[in-house]
C-alpha cells in the first residue's frame, strides 16, 4: 500500500492536466472540429468507430476468459482516443508501429476486424497468418508495421522506416507508439538521438497511462515530466489530453502537416489511462497492489467515449435511443469478428514454418 500512496503525487499531477469543466471541454472540441473541418456525419462515424473498437476489446476479454486466446492479451480499454486521434490524420503510405497493446491501432488503420480477431485466436487466416497472436499483428496493406512484444523494441525500427521514407523522397511519416515503460530502455535513447540527427519524419506517440505493469511513473522515472525528456535529443514535444479525441487529432494534424513538408521528428505525449489490468490475467487482486479503485473510477469519468458523446449530445446529433442503437451496432461488429475467428482454421504446424524466411 505504501507504493500506492507514494505514486499519488505524480499521478494526480498528470491526471490534473486532463481535468476540465464540461464547458471548457466543449469549447476545445468545437475549436478542433471547426479547424479540422469535420461534418456532423464525420462526428457520428468517429463515435461509431470508437464504440466498435471498445466492444472488440470487450469480446477479446471474453474469448480469453473462455480459453480461446493462447498466450498474452493486453487490452486497450480507456486509451482509444490516442490511437484514433492520431491515426485518423494519416494517409496512404504512412506507417504505424505499436507495442503489444496493438489491436486498436490496427483496427483504426482499417484492418478487417475478423482477420484481427482470427490472429488473436491463432487462426491461419489472421493478419499474421496465426503466427503472431495478439502482440504481433501486422498488416502491410493498411500501413501497420507491427505490434511488438519487446518493450521499446519498436523505437529503432521506426527510425529505420523513417529513414526509408525520407530516402524515397516521399512526404509520408512514420508513427511509433510507445508506453511510459519503454522510455527507460536503452534502445529508446539511441534511436531518439539518431532520428533527430538524420532529421527523419517520425512521430513518437507516448501513451502515458501512468503505469508500466504495476509500476507507477514516479517509481521508475527520475524526471516525471516525460515529454521533456525528448529535449535531450533536440526533439520538440507536445503534451495533450489523451482522453479527448478532438484535442489529440487537432494537435497531430498540425504536427504531421509540418512534418510532411519539413521532415523532423516530434514527441507527442498523450496522457491517458487503462481501465483494465496490464494484461488480461492481471486481476483485481493484483491491481489492488498498485492502484485503488477510486482512481480507476475517477478516470472513467473522463472516458474517451463519454467525451465524444457529450459533444454529440450538445449538437443534438444523438439522443438516448440513438446512443443505444450505435452501441448495439458496436456489439454486432465485435460479435461478427468473433464468429469469423471461431469458424476459421487453427494455425497448423506447417503454417508455422511458412513465410519465415524470404529469399
Ligand atoms: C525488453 C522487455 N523488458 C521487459 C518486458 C516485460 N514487460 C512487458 S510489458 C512491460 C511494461 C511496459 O509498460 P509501458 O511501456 O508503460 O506500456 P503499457 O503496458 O502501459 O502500455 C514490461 C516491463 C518486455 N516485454 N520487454
Amino acid at each position: 500500500m505504501a507504493a500506492v500512496a507514494s505514486a499519488a503525487a505524480s499521478k494526480e499531477k498528470a491526471a490534473g492536466k486532463n481535468v476540465k469543466s464540461e464547458k471548457d471541454q466543449l469549447a476545445i472540441a468545437s475549436a478542433a472540429i471547426k479547424g479540422l473541418g469535420l461534418s456532423d456525419q464525420d462526428l457520428l462515424n468517429i463515435y461509431q468507430k470508437m464504440l466498435n473498437i471498445r466492444h472488440f476489446e470487450e469480446q477479446c476479454n471474453r474469448a480469453f476468459r473462455s480459453g480461446r486466446v493462447g498466450g498474452y492479451l493486453h487490452l486497450y480499454i480507456g486509451q482509444e482516443a490516442t490511437s484514433m486521434g492520431v491515426i485518423d490524420v494519416l494517409k496512404k503510405g504512412d506507417q504505424v508501429l505499436s507495442s503489444y497493446r496493438d489491436h486498436a491501432h490496427c483496427l483504426a488503420l482499417g484492418s478487417d476486424p475478423g482477420s484481427v480477431m482470427a490472429e488473436i485466436m491463432g487462426r491461419s487466416n489472421g493478419v499474421s497468418h496465426g503466427k503472431g497472436g495478439s502482440m504481433h499483428l501486422f498488416d502491410k496493406e493498411h500501413g501497420f508495421a507491427g505490434g511488438y512484444g519487446i518493450v521499446g523494441g519498436n523505437v529503432p525500427l521506426a527510425l529505420g522506416i523513417g529513414w526509408a521514407l525520407k530516402y524515397q523522397k516521399t512526404d509520408n511519416v512514420c508513427v511509433c507508439y510507445v508506453g511510459d515503460g519503454a522510455m527507460n530502455a536503452g534502445a529508446f535513447h539511441e534511436a531518439l538521438n539518431m532520428v533527430a540527427l538524420y532529421k527523419l519524419p517520425v512521430l513518437y506517440v507516448l501513451e502515458n497511462n501512468l503505469y508500466a505493469m504495476g509500476t507507477s511513473i514516479d517509481r521508475s522515472h527520475a524526471n516525471t515530466n516525460l515529454a521533456s525528456r525528448s529535449d535531450s535529443y533536440a526533439i520538440p514535444h507536445t503534451s495533450v489530453d489523451g482522453q479527448d479525441y478532438f484535442a489529440v487529432r487537432k494537435v497531430t494534424s498540425e504536427i504531421v502537416g509540418k512534418m510532411r513538408t519539413t521532415p523532423y521528428p516530434h514527441f507527442l505525449e498523450c496522457i491517458t489511462y487503462r481501465y483494465v489490468g496490464h494484461g488480461a490475467a492481471d486481476d483485481a487482486k493484483t491491481q489492488a497492489t498498485y492502484r485503488n479503485q477510486d482512481e480507476v473510477e475517477e478516470w472513467r469519468q473522463r472516458d474517451p467515449l463519454g467525451v465524444i458523446e457529450t459533444v454529440l449530445r450538445s449538437r443534438h446529433l444523438v439522443d438516448d435511443a440513438r446512443v443505444h442503437e450505435m452501441d448495439r451496432a458496436g456489439i454486432d461488429y465485435a460479435h461478427a469478428a468473433i464468429d469469423y475467428a471461431d469458424s476459421s482454421p487453427l494455425c497448423t504446424p506447417e503454417d508455422l514454418t511458412r513465410d519465415v524466411y524470404v529469399v
